[in-house]
């Protein structure tokens, strides 16, 4: 597939999730690359990379895993000395990412299911594979376990993530994203997943998830984020605020419906480090305070945007 094909299947949402958009990030990369019919001249080469990276970049903002794939991608290219020996970096470090993200998943699955009884009652938000994938074990692995999944207005990523658990045999629940706080009283644990982890701990997810999180404290019930290494942001070190993506008005309603009226369609929100139990993540169960040595420990440290040209 080309780096446009990828690009657009991820600005449309085809792909979607920030785990997902990762690996096809990195993968749109390399295609890049193996692809790359323009000659031996490496500054040539060097100066179409940085555009097709930041080509992919833009497809969807908000999900810092996409950037930390494709700049995961792009390591050590600039050392070498030859455009074939680039290519090959690029393919080795791609193939590299996924195998990683995938190993982390598994990890978190491993480490969520250990938190989830049989009997429990568990509600999760949008569709996050890394928030089911504990889920999913827990099931596989006998626990009699039951999920109310929230629809995920406007784009119903509860109706993926209802198909899915149905399919694997998980009891699931579909319920409005309004109805979250009645349901809550019959919650044991909440999994949600993350596009961007902070460095203060606090978490951006689908729109929504601060309320779940917002409904579990005040219910005292357990709210984990399960989350990769490469879904912490050293950007928000630096001090740069994560950009929550707007998406169409068209997504709500149809604006020509209502003529006169203004529609507001961020996408995802915050959710602060006091809601949230852990945060589960390749490296173990960690509170959301603790983002910042994850941080440091996966990046060693902070980045400004304009300086890494890594
Ligand atoms: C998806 C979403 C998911 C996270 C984590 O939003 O908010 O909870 O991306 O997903 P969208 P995963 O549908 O807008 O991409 O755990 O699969 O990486």
């Amino acid at each position: 597939m080309s780096l446009e094909e990828m690009a657009k299947k991820i600005e449309t949402m085809e792909i979607r999730g920030a785990g997902r958009i990762a690996r096809a990030g990195a993968t749109g990369i390399k295609d890049f690359a193996l692809e790359y019919k323009g000659g031996d001249d490496v500054a040539k080469f060097l100066s179409e990379l940085r555009k097709a990276r930041d080509f992919m970049l833009a497809t969807r903002p908000t999900a810092v895993s996409l950037r930390n794939a494709v700049y995961y991608t792009l390591r050590g290219v600039k050392e070498e000395k030859t455009v074939q020996d680039m290519i090959n970096r690029i393919v080795k470090n791609a193939d590299e990412f996924i195998a990683l993200s995938e190993k982390a998943l598994e990890k978190i699955g491993k480490i969520a299911e250990k938190r989830i009884q049989s009997g429990y009652n568990i509600m999760t938000t949008c569709n996050s594979h890394a928030a089911l994938a504990g889920i999913i074990r827990a099931h596989k692995s006998g626990k009699k376990v039951h999920v109310f999944a929230t629809e995920s207005r406007p784009k119903q990523q509860g109706f993926i993530t209802a198909r899915e658990l149905a399919k694997e045999g998980v009891p699931v629940t579909l319920i409005c994203d309004s109805g979250v706080r009645h349901h809550m009283r019959m919650v044991d644990v909440c999994f949600v997943g993350a596009d961007t982890v902070c460095s203060n701990g606090a978490v951006i997810n689908k729109i929504g998830t601060s309320q779940l999180a917002l409904a579990a404290h005040e219910a005292r019930v357990p709210f984990y984020v399960c989350a990769e290494s490469f879904k912490f942001s050293q950007l928000t070190m630096s001090g740069e605020l994560v950009e929550i993506e707007e998406r169409d008005w068209s997504e709500i309603a149809d604006p020509k419906d209502f003529p006169g009226v203004k529609f507001s369609n961020p996408v995802f929100d915050a959710t602060p480090p006091e809601y949230i139990s852990g945060i589960i993540t390749e490296f173990g169960v960690i509170p959301a305070y603790a983002a910042y040595d994850i941080i440091i420990k996966q990046f060693g440290g902070f980045v400004f945007e304009d300086e890494d040209e890594s």
